[in-house]
């Protein structure tokens, strides 16, 4: 086996964000810019050597080239075996499975999740350690400190590895196992939910579905899941074909981007019961009913309300988690349940110790994400299986599930304000701005909503003490009302400003209003605080969801 030792110039703007290293596919095509970064992976993860590691992509454009880099270089780092999805396939949640499964050291998972691809997109690289979630914020530090001082990387000299047969090979003395990129995961939601039960959901005839799997990696986990192993309707899978470029499209499972799915959804007399998207890596997820939307942090509330009825979930719930950007729909759950809370910062990472320490059993965020002790990731298809397992149960509709919810615990109106792509110079003085009002701010009264709290988040994990600052600005109301602000860390353009607004209603005859409409008070009010129109010169967001 040659090794070569190929001398490179570091990248200085090589450091992690909420999730990986993301950035166009032009970045990642500039000379050894991909080899930088992934050898700076290498030298932090030394536990790889010797060691199993999984490697897999969204199929996005430049995953296989990438994958064919990696191979030869994790043979030169002296990995012992890495597992490929066939294709270069694996969606976020199968190598998270993969991971802990096969004990393996870690995985590296290719893939700018949500982000649009093709040569004009964007790409992404992350890096999940040997308990099968997100590296933490201490290993993707050191990861960014070795690349701005890298001068050289390994490689080994030889041939492309074919990705598109089940086969074992090698590269010198590593071995490659060429996967199946569905078997392991599929086997693992048969362990958690009763696909009997949703079986026969679909053989009564009586119920079909709808999954939009964007053109991205979903497609033939879904294809496998719901169709063949589940026996839903001939047409439930759409864009169930990887495409390198999602066919352009954006694969974000919201309103805004899974267009053809709501008109579906919204189609009258013939559409179906259920609804679902995933995004590009297949770890998001949105549920809909007919004309009929639920909520990411409603959705998290509802499943620990509901979680004991399910096979995975029969010994209860321990514990629950968000993000602090999250509704604190599921905080009234967890009160009603006598288990904890905990309000993390953006970022599945954070959820890792609670889950390892066995302090929770589920966690999720307002970024379409819900996920549970089963791996260390969010997980797409799991939500939805999570959902049709409790349709099948309850016999009930999305949309009488989530009203029947909202009667027991109140409705949490919420909504989030996306500013994309603002200067940003413009936006850090925005938060400055921001910052100096926090001690200005308490006991003032908006529209007869009162502060009483203001503060910029932080974070201290209770599982290793690690303390994490300046993770957005929030603004409690004594009605419970809240205002959030954040800065995107997944963007690759300039700053992406997020305004998370959120109202909550107990008065059952209140719970069928427009959401803006019943937030266009505290709405203002977010615009006026952060000064969000004079700074930004924008007067609408570019994205409401
Ligand atoms: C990533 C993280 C999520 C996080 C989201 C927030 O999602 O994995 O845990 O909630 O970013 O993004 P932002 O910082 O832009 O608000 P994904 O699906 O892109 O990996």
């Amino acid at each position: 086996m040659k090794i070569n030792n190929i001398v490179t110039t570091p990248y200085l703007d090589q450091k992690p964000g909420t999730s990986g290293l993301r950035k166009t596919v032009k970045d990642f095509q500039k000379r050894h810019y991909l080899e930088n970064f992934v050898q700076s992976i290498f030298n932090v993860a030394t536990e790889l050597k010797g060691s199993l590691m999984i490697l897999g992509g969204d199929g996005r454009y430049y995953n296989t080239e990438a994958i064919q880099i990696i191979l030869k270089m994790a043979a030169a780092h002296g990995v012992r075996e890495i597992m490929v999805g066939q294709n270069g396939i694996l969606s976020t949640p199968a190598v998270s499975c993969l991971i802990r499964k096969y004990k393996a050291a870690g995985g590296i998972i290719l893939s700018a999740s949500h982000n649009p691809g093709g040569p004009d997109g964007d790409f992404g690289i992350k890096f999940n350690i040997a308990n099968g979630g997100p590296a933490p914020t201490a290993f993707t530090d050191a990861v960014f400190n070795l690349s701005k001082t890298l001068d050289t990387y390994q490689i080994v000299e030889a041939d492309d590895i074919p990705l598109d047969k089940l086969q074992t090979c090698g590269i010198g003395n590593m071995n490659i196992a060429v996967i199946d990129p569905v078997n392991d995961y599929a086997k693992l939601m048969e362990s958690v939910f009763d696909f009997p039960r949703i079986q026969s959901l679909f053989s009564s005839g009586l119920f079909t579905m709808c999954f939009d799997a964007m053109h991205a990696v979903t497609g033939p986990y879904a294809h496998r899941i719901f169709e063949q192993q589940l026996g839903a309707n001939v047409d439930a899978v759409i864009n169930g074909m990887p495409l390198e470029d999602f066919a352009g499209g954006h694969p974000d499972p919201n309103l805004a981007h899974a267009k053809e799915l709501v008109a579906v959804l919204n189609s009258g007399g013939s559409a179906p019961d259920f609804g679902a998207a995933s995004d590009g890596d297949g770890d998001r997820n949105m549920i809909i009913g007919q004309r009929f939307f639920v909520n990411p942090s409603d959705s998290l509330a509802i499943m620990t309300a509901n979680a004991h009825h399910l096979p995975g979930y029969r010994l209860g719930v321990r514990g629950v988690a968000r993000s602090l950007p999250t509704s604190q729909a599921v905080d009234k759950v967890a009160q009603a349940m006598g288990i904890d809370c905990y309000e993390t910062p953006t970022g599945w990472k954070y959820f890792g110790n609670l889950l390892d320490d066995k302090r929770i059993t589920l966690c999720g965020e307002e970024s379409f994400g819900s996920g549970s002790d089963h791996i260390r990731e969010k997980d797409g298809i799991w939500a939805v299986l999570f959902w049709l397992n409790l349709i099948a149960i309850k016999q009930q509709s999305v949309e009488e599930i989530t009203r029947s919810h909202w009667s027991r615990y109140g409705r949490h109106y919420y909504t989030r304000h996306d500013y994309e792509a603002i200067d940003i110079d413009v936006a850090n003085a925005l938060f400055d701005n921001l910052r100096g009002k926090i001690q200005t701010l308490h006991g003032k009264t908006y529209f007869g909503n009162k502060v009483v709290l203001c503060d910029d988040f932080s974070y201290t994990d209770p599982v290793d003490s690690s303390i994490t600052t300046n993770q957005g600005i929030r603004i409690l109301f004594a009605n419970e009302s809240r205002i959030v602000y954040r800065l995107s860390g997944t963007g690759t353009q300039g700053a992406t400003l997020r305004v998370y607004i959120e109202r909550y209603i107990t008065d059952t005859s209140q719970h069928n209003e427009p959401t803006q409409t019943m937030l266009a008070e505290l709405i203002q009010v977010a615009a006026d605080i952060a000064q969000i129109p004079q700074r930004t010169k924008r007067t609408t967001p570019d994205v409401i969801t």
